[in-house]
């Protein structure tokens, strides 16, 4: 049989039921009258209507065993159940009610798995690991649309490789243009990645190089520079201002294969530094980006040098960074190559200038 009862509270109701029927009857539905059922009114003392049954277990369809495993003998049981199921449907009004206040409706929130539960096991696990790795959520879901439109049996690491291959240009500093400005933060690595870079090409290729330090700021820097480069001759030297830079550039552009430039440390919210390089000077400049720090960091610096304007990246310290992703990051966003990089303090032993050992090493600290 079922019942109805209309009490003031869970006391009185469990009570009314056991008295009309039976020590083993079940509640199999509580509402709380009056207005919307808020947690407010369930301790206000609004009147409460129970429907009890006094039926087996087995016949009552709607309620889960689990749910009511207690007889009405268990007072307390009976009504932390209730409590509790009444504390679900509590949270479930909470939750839709924060999201309204968000302006979200929950459908339209998407976590990585709704959005990509549709392409493999693999792809899904492949987008996890790139956004551990720092990569934004926004490139590792381009990355992977990208894939899953291309070729379903291509492999999530090749494909990556292929488009690091592409962000990737270490020839165009070996020949064609043969000015380069050095430009970046102060201890970004510019003076060492000179160093590094005109030892490397000069033993590799016997090419004819000229340092010039622009340092102006720091003394230290032209014998960093030049202490390291004369052992294997190469020359450098040191000019005082924008005409007398100039004025070398210009004698020696066409006695040199190639003219490394080195400047001051600028620091960020220096308005000056984005006129120190002359404009008049042809050259192409290489931004030197400590590869450490987070992306909305290196983005900060990266919009700040583009004042000046720039050609390419050099990153440094890779030996330090745990976030190999902010370089895919970073040179996804503006599309410069990167030129070279650097990953340790030894002169030259430490420049990456093979293209795949660079994108090899990439892949390791992203894979
Ligand atoms: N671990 C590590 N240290 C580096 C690397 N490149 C440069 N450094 C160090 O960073 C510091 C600043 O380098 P420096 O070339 O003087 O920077 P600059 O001020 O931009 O010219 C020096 O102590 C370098 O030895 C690198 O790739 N890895
Ligand atoms: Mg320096």
């Amino acid at each position: 049989m079922e019942k109805t009862f209309i009490v003031s509270n869970m006391k009185e109701g469990l009570q009314r039921i056991r008295e009309e029927l039976g020590d083993e009857a079940y509640i199999i539905k509580k509402e709380i009258l009056g207005e919307n059922d808020s947690m407010l009114q369930h301790f206000s003392g609004n009147k409460i209507k129970l429907t009890a049954t006094d039926q087996s277990l087995d016949d009552i369809p709607k309620i889960k065993k689990k749910d009511i495993s207690v007889n009405t003998n268990s007072t307390a049981c009976f009504e932390k159940n209730d409590l509790v199921s009444n504390l679900y449907s509590q949270l479930d009004d909470i939750k839709n009610m924060l999201s309204c206040l968000s302006g979200k409706d929950n459908k339209d929130i998407e976590s990585p798995e709704d959005v990509f539960e549709f392409g493999s096991k693999d792809l899904n696990n492949f987008y996890r690991r790139m956004v551990e790795n720092d990569i934004t959520e926004i490139l590792a879901g381009k990355f992977i649309h990208g894939l899953s439109k291309t070729d379903v049996n291509v492999v999530p690491e090749e494909h990556l490789r292929e488009q690091l291959s592409n962000l990737i240009n270490f020839k165009d500093l070996d020949t064609e243009y043969n000015v380069y400005v050095f430009t970046g933060e102060a201890g970004s690595g510019k003076t060492s990645t000179i160093s590094k870079l005109a030892i490397t090409l000069k033993l590799r290729y016997n090419l004819n190089i000229l340092n010039i330090s622009f340092d102006t700021y720091k003394e230290a820097g032209f014998y960093q520079l030049d202490s390291h480069c004369k052992v294997v001759n190469i020359k450098s030297i040191k000019v005082h201002d924008s005409d007398e830079l100039i004025k070398i550039v210009e004698e020696n552009r066409k006695i040199y294969d190639l003219i490394f430039i080195d400047t001051p440390g600028f620091e960020l919210d220096e308005e000056h530094s984005t006129s120190f390089i002359p404009t008049e000077l042809k050259c192409k400049k290489i931004l030197v980006l400590d590869s450490n720090g987070r992306y909305r960091e290196l983005k900060e610096k990266v919009d700040f040098f583009e004042k000046i304007g720039f050609d390419g990246y050099s990153f440094t310290k890779i030996d330090e960074t745990f976030s190999y992703g902010n370089i895919y990051n970073i040179l996804s966003y503006n599309n410069k190559p990167l030129v070279c990089f650097a990953h340790g303090q030894e002169i030259p032993a430490s420049l990456i200038k093979d293209k795949e050992k660079a994108i090899d090493i990439i892949l390791k600290g992203l894979c």
